[in-house]
């Protein structure tokens, strides 16, 4: 079996991976990813104990037990070019021999739940509300790196998204992945569904003028309208469509909560979004216990 090479898949002298710098036992086969890494303690403050704790640059891991589960917790800092590398090391530190370096005969399919936050593009979806993604819609560019596959209907999905904006003219051409249904349909009673957008930045990339002029105005109009059958695009942020389409290449377990901070249709923005991610966090350890 083919060796990876030392540049390739980096290890540290702890045997720890590059970034995350977590070695192989440090890991749960049940992940949260959160954004921030102040929300990790946010998240293990509620586990019965917490075994390890490893902190790089923005990726805190805190890996501990929750009754019978075990779970680790695992900041990504923002955006899809964090999210390509605590994929790959996540599944790289459960799917790689780091001994050997290569791949191991028996895949492991971790459950991958990202608790962050995210801004809504439907007027019926408040402020302080949560949304449960069924797809990730990148217009980020990090799928079109990889080779990776679409059912039948995202194929569909992602032609009408494109043939009704016309937004790719613009910026990358955009992909998609489906939430796993393992997950997703734990996450009903209390969410919204729908497509999320994930976007390259905060601002333009979300339709933000503070100074700077934007090349599409109409961005958030063209997101709010779209429809394909029942699917619509209840919000958008900054990791979900990679996290779903790398989960998915290999062959993970991903679903994408969102605690919902601003409405960009009534132009507000949550008093307090801490209490509504706290409140996220809190239902979520509950399934993670009761359901996986
Ligand atoms: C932007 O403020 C950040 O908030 C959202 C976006 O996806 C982006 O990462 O998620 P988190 O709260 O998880 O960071
Ligand atoms: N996160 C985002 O990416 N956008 C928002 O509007 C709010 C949170």
């Amino acid at each position: 079996m083919q060796q990876i090479e030392a540049s390739e898949l980096i290890i540290n002298n702890r045997g720890a991976i590059y970034h995350l710098d977590a070695t192989p036992d440090e890991i749960a086969e049940n992940i949260i990813t959160v954004g921030d890494p102040a929300r990790v303690a946010e998240v293990s403050k509620y586990f019965d104990s917490i075994d390890i704790e490893r902190s790089h640059r923005e990726f805190v891991t805190h890996t501990g037990w929750l009754g019978k589960k075990r779970i680790s917790v695992v900041s990504t800092g923002i955006g899809t070019d964090n999210i390509d590398i605590v994929l790959n090391e996540l599944d790289a530190l459960v799917n790689i021999d780091f001994t050997t370096r290569t791949i191991k005969n028996e895949l492991k399919h971790l459950n991958i739940i990202r608790i962050g936050t995210s801004g809504s593009l439907q007027a019926d979806v408040p402020v302080d509300s949560f949304v449960a993604s069924t797809h990730g819609l990148g217009i980020d560019n990090l799928m079109n790196f990889y080779i990776h596959d679409n059912n039948e209907e995202e194929k569909q999905l992602l032609h009408s998204f494109v043939t009704q904006t016309q937004l790719h003219s613009q910026f990358s051409y955009p992909y998609i992945a489906g939430a796993a249904m393992s997950l997703m349909k734990h996450f009903v009673d209390g969410y919204y569904q729908g497509i999320t957008v994930t976007c390259p930045g905060f601002y333009g990339p979300q339709g933000r003028v503070l100074r700077l002029g934007i090349t599409n105005p109409q961005l958030i109009d063209r997101l709010t309208d779209f429809k394909f059958g029942h699917h619509r695009i209840t919000n958008f942020e900054m990791e979900t469509a990679a996290i779903y389409g790398l989960g998915k290449a290999l062959k993970h377990n991903c679903v994408s909560l969102s605690a919902i901070v601003a409405n960009r249709i009534h132009k507000n923005f949550s008093d307090d979004g801490s209490v509504t991610v706290e409140k996220l966090i809190v239902k979520t350890l509950e399934i993670i216990s009761e359901k996986l």
